[in-house]
């Protein structure tokens, strides 16, 4: 398994759709392997393949306490929401930016796990905020959108610079 780098917002491969996994495969099971080490080394609590700059509908999710339950999302599809919750969200594409984001309280997802067999799960407070902002990712997404357009400026503004201070 390998730490993968990671796309940097305003970093345009950001917002590209993901496409279906249409097998899972070995090589699906080695991207999750190196997807789970990226977010763990980051260290995050979820990660879209769109982070690492691969465009397949895959997403890693590990919330719990000691980080030892790592879920994963092959191909995930919304299949119900609920209510509102608002939380303070950060990334590991937009470095050091945290900001309260409204989603849905209530989800309930439906995908394929890493044998490729269908499963269903109904999440909420963290979990669900989490898979929506990975969701988010594969449709090119990025959790900064949701803010003023004002703010938005602000955060390329100082990511830019940043970036240009780390050359
Ligand atoms: O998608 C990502 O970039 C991962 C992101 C997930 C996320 C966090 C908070 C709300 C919604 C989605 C992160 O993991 S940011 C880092 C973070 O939240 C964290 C890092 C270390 C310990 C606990 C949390
Ligand atoms: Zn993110």
């Amino acid at each position: 398994m390998a730490v993968l780098p990671l796309l940097h917002y305003p970093d345009q491969r950001l917002h590209t759709v993901a496409k279906p996994v249409a097998q899972v495969d070995d090589s699906i099971r080695r991207l999750i392997g190196d997807m789970a080490e990226t977010m763990y080394a980051a260290p995050g609590i979820g990660l879209a393949a769109t982070q690492v700059d691969v465009h397949k509908r895959v997403i890693v999710v590990d919330v719990s306490e000691h980080g030892d339950n790592l879920q994963v999302f092959i191909n995930p599809v919304l299949v119900s929401k609920d209510g509102q919750c608002e939380r303070e969200e950060g990334c590991l594409s937009v470095p050091g930016i945290y900001d309260k984001v409204t989603r849905a309280e209530h989800i309930v997802v439906e995908a394929l796990d890493r044998q490729g067999q269908r499963f269903t799960l109904a999440a909420d407070g963290l979990l669900a905020t989490c898979i929506q902002h990975e969701m988010d990712h594969l449709e090119g997404r990025v959790f900064v959108e949701y803010l003023s357009q004002l703010k938005q400026t602000r955060i390329k503004t100082r990511l830019r610079k940043r970036a240009r201070e780390t050359l």
